[in-house]
């Protein structure tokens, strides 16, 4: 599937350290080991609506492990999906009158130009359920054949019972798990199955639902499968990076990785990361709750893309926070000041706010600490000047370069 156009990155001077993130699965900040080139999972969107300030406050924090791998002189081979088939998908499309491909190819339109207007730099592989139903099947038969699969009526479901490590990522007991199995689109009523707790790898085809052929007969993916199937293909197992919004540790990260370990032996990631729910008046912002703040809006209402930017990255990424009137206007006042500051001819030696930047990214990505950094020089500048005249243009391209921020 197409993705989306890249932002201009231009190099900065020497090269960053390497990036500690925590990791859901040990609790601990810990320090990413990639090759030459690294690997990162994203869990995309379900296009059934347009992007709201949550899914783009996940995508920010991806973003900013791209831009800090490379900085450290990796090449980043970065992987999302799309749900472009799935329930609540079908669900909009019959509620709304249209058919569920054109609702997700145009939301899809939407999401890709959000993302490109944010700066986000594109995956390199952006891929649909769609296009990978034969690469998802095939995981789901090679789960079958190491006996770790039984079917219901044409379902196949994972028996979590011969999971092994299960909990591994999650570090949940039971009664949770099963709290949230039943309220994040697991099926733990259905009493044919062996455990409430095994999750569907293939659903059989429902009278006017889509579905495909397969060698497990006519039908469609279960959800974890499909980013275990898409990952597994373009990653291999033990890549560097996994995660999303941190509502996918339990299930989807649970159950997509006991997936990859029962097919391959292997985790199928060293680090799982995971993003603080963005709120709005107290509650996560939720598609379904339809409490939402849509990016598309945003633009058209003539914010700047860049002042958006800046506000999300006031919030260090795994502290969940809420959404408030006081958000933009804060963010304008600081890109102002920015600007400000880096149109001067000349200011306060910058190499210091780029080593400051630096390592607070590479330090579990706190991106509030480097907008205090670059907030400092910019009061500096302003009030009592400076004699260097490259460090305007410096602290421009650290900004634009590491945090995307377009002065
Ligand atoms: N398609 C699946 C993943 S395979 C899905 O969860 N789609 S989604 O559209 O519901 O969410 C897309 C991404 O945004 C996920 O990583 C999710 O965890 C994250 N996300 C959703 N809501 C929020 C929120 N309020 N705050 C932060 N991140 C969020
Ligand atoms: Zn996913």
């Amino acid at each position: 599937m197409r993705s989306w156009s890249a932002p201009d990155i231009v190099p900065l001077p020497g090269t960053g350290g390497p990036l500690r993130v925590h990791d859901t699965a040990t609790g601990r900040i810990r320090t990413t080991t990639p090759g030459s080139t690294a690997g990162m999972y994203a869990c995309g969107i379900t296009p059934y609506d347009a992007a709201h300030l949550g899914h783009a406050f996940t995508y920010l924090t991806f973003d900013l492990v791209n831009r800090v791998w490379r900085d450290a002189g990796h090449d980043v081979n970065y992987v999302q999906n799309t749900t472009d088939i799935d329930d609540p998908l079908l669900e909009r499309a019959e509620a709304t009158g249209v058919d569920w491909r054109d609702l997700a190819h145009r939301e899809i339109d939407v999401f890709r130009e959000d993302m490109a207007a944010l700066s986000i730099i594109p995956p390199t592989s952006y891929v649909g359920v769609v296009e990978s139903v034969d690469l998802i099947s095939e995981l789901a038969v090679r789960i079958r054949e190491t006996g770790a699969a039984y079917e219901i009526d044409g379902d196949l479901y994972f028996s979590s019972a011969a999971a092994s490590k299960f909990g591994e990522i999650s570090n949940l007991d039971r009664e949770e798990m099963l709290d949230l199995f039943g309220q994040r689109g697991g099926d733990p009523q259905r009493v044919e199955k062996k455990d409430p707790l095994d999750w569907l790898l293939w659903r059989a085809e429902r009278p006017g639902e889509p579905a495909w052929d397969s060698p497990l007969g006519r039908g469609r993916p279960g959800w974890h499968i499909e980013c275990s199937a898409i990952a597994l293909d373009r990653l291999g197992p033990s890549f560097d990076l996994n995660g999303g919004g941190s509502d996918l540790i339990f299930p989807h990260h649970e159950m997509g990785a006991a997936e990859t370990r029962c097919a391959t032996g292997q985790p199928n990631a060293h680090n799982h990361l995971h993003v603080g729910m963005v709120g709005l008046n107290g509650e996560k912002m939720s598609k379904s709750l339809g409490n939402l703040v849509f990016v598309s809006k945003l633009r058209q209402q003539g914010v700047d893309p860049a002042v958006i930017r800046l506000a999300m990255l006031s919030h260090h990424y795994r502290a969940p926070w809420e959404w408030t009137d006081a958000e933009l206007p804060a963010a304008a006042e600081r890109a102002e000041r920015w600007r400000a500051a880096t149109a001067l001819g000349s200011g306060p030696d910058a190499a210091p706010v780029l080593a400051a930047v630096r390592a607070s990214l590479a330090e579990d990505l706190d991106s509030p600490a480097a907008l205090a950094a670059v907030d400092a020089w910019a009061s500096a500048a302003l009030t009592e000047g400076g004699a260097d005249t490259e460090a305007p243009g410096l602290v421009r391209t650290t900004v634009d370069t590491l945090l995307g921020v377009k002065l």
